[in-house]
């Protein structure tokens, strides 16, 4: 037994429970999804589906998958549940960049023209950074936001007339503000693409009801588990049925071998509690904690991108504070609260600095959290930023 793995996850798991844990993009999963995670499944090959004559797929490539066709079923038909949706699914994804890698290579060939919202203002690596595969096998194209910080429909809607992309792709990892599928749905439909959705930041708050559903307007929707839906590390797809088999066949054999059954387990786990009363409590509760503690922030002078939050998260501008992201994210770090620099809208500084950084509150809603606590806390990163200097030229460092 490795007496030091064990003792670095006890010392992750004292970190975990006694920081202020504000990054966006993370939360805390239940006693179950963990159980379900750890749990034998992980020993278990079963490259293939779940034999379906519907679909045309040949079923596993392994003997000994009676229980996980059931258990790879019953993750699916609960996520459709979640969603009300008779969309296909595939739960097999093994992260969300692994699940657009698949949606593109089944819609798209290299050199396919992409629409999707630019990189700096909130868009994720996989949605056509220069360094990832999705920048260097597609071509790229972006919308913005507005002055504002707000996503700009109308130059978004020109682009694709002018452009004609083969798809189009709705979703960010940093934008607070409801994004409006329909207008995407539309400019896809007069201009001939295909149209995708990554939820993967708002997809628990989709669940809900907290935000508009693409379901109905997107032809594929990508997803992660472990955000806003609280689940474990993983992927998922949603796609229009007659895309099924492109999907199911680009995410293997096209981009993965075996699935992780002990994460298709915690996937259904997640979906199950994602069923309940107290999920939609929640996810009401994350929202109302994000606007109560960017008023707060906007109440004591600073800059809230957009003037204010719609979502899980939102982003605090300090570019007239002359602090960088950096600076802030590891002085924070050092008071044990942990969130993450990030660009704002029109941002001068590097990506390695910043003059923003990202603030959410999916996580310690999970720990119970309420408005007040998250209004205290706004106030203890207040006195952290006043006792900080503005950093010098920090536009041309490189960190
Ligand atoms: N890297 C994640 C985030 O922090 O938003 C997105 O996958």
């Amino acid at each position: 037994m490795s007496s030091r793995v064990f003792d670095y996850i006890a010392q992750e798991e004292q970190r975990q429970q006694t920081t202020v844990e504000l990054i966006a993009s993370e939360n805390f999963v239940s006693a179950d999804v963990l159980r379900a995670v750890g749990s034998c499944l992980t020993n278990k090959y079963s490259e293939g589906y779940p034999a379906r004559r519907a679909l045309g797929n040949q079923g596993r490539y392994y003997g000994g998958c009676a229980v996980v066709d059931q258990l790879e079923e019953y993750c699916i038909a609960r996520w459709k549940e979640v969603f009300h949706t008779d969309y296909h699914v595939n739960v097999q994804p093994h992260s969300g960049s692994s699940a657009n890698l698949a949606a593109y290579f089944a819609l798209l060939q290299p050199g396919d023209s992409i629409l999707s919202m630019s990189l700096s203002n909130g868009a994720h690596l996989t949605h056509g950074s220069p360094v990832n595969f999705s920048g260097k096998l597609y071509d790229m194209h972006f919308y913005d936001v507005d002055e504002n910080g707000f996503i700009d429909y109308d130059a978004m809607a020109r682009m694709a007339r002018t452009l004609r992309p083969k798809l189009i792709l709705a979703g960010a990892s940093a934008y607070s503000r409801i994004i409006d599928y329909r207008r995407f749905a539309d400019a896809a439909r007069e201009t001939g693409a295909l149209f995708m959705v990554d939820m993967a930041h708002v997809a628990g708050l989709v669940a809900a009801d907290e935000h508009p559903s693409p379901f109905g307007l997107a032809d594929v929707i990508t997803t992660t588990t472990h955000k806003t839906l609280r689940g474990p590390r993983g992927g998922l797809i949603f796609c229009r049925p007659e895309l099924a088999k492109r999907i199911d066949s680009a995410v293997f054999p096209g981009t993965q071998g075996g699935p992780l059954q002990h994460v298709i387990a915690g996937k259904a786990v997640a979906a199950e509690e994602a069923l309940t009363p107290a999920f939609r409590t929640y996810i009401h509760a994350v929202v109302a904690n994000s606007r109560a503690m960017a008023d707060e922030f906007t109440a004591m002078g600073y800059k809230v991108v957009t003037g204010g939050t719609d979502n899980h998260m939102f982003l605090l501008d300090l570019t007239d504070t002359g602090l960088t992201g950096k600076q802030v994210q590891e002085a924070l770090d050092g008071a044990g609260i942990t969130l993450n620099k990030n660009c704002v809208p029109g941002d001068r500084r590097s990506p390695f600095q910043t003059s923003g950084v990202r603030i959410g509150t999916a996580a310690m809603t999970t720990r119970g959290y309420t408005a007040e606590d998250f209004r205290r806390v706004a106030h203890r990163i207040d006195a952290m930023l006043r006792t900080l200097s503005p950093a010098e030229n920090a536009a041309d460092k490189r960190a």
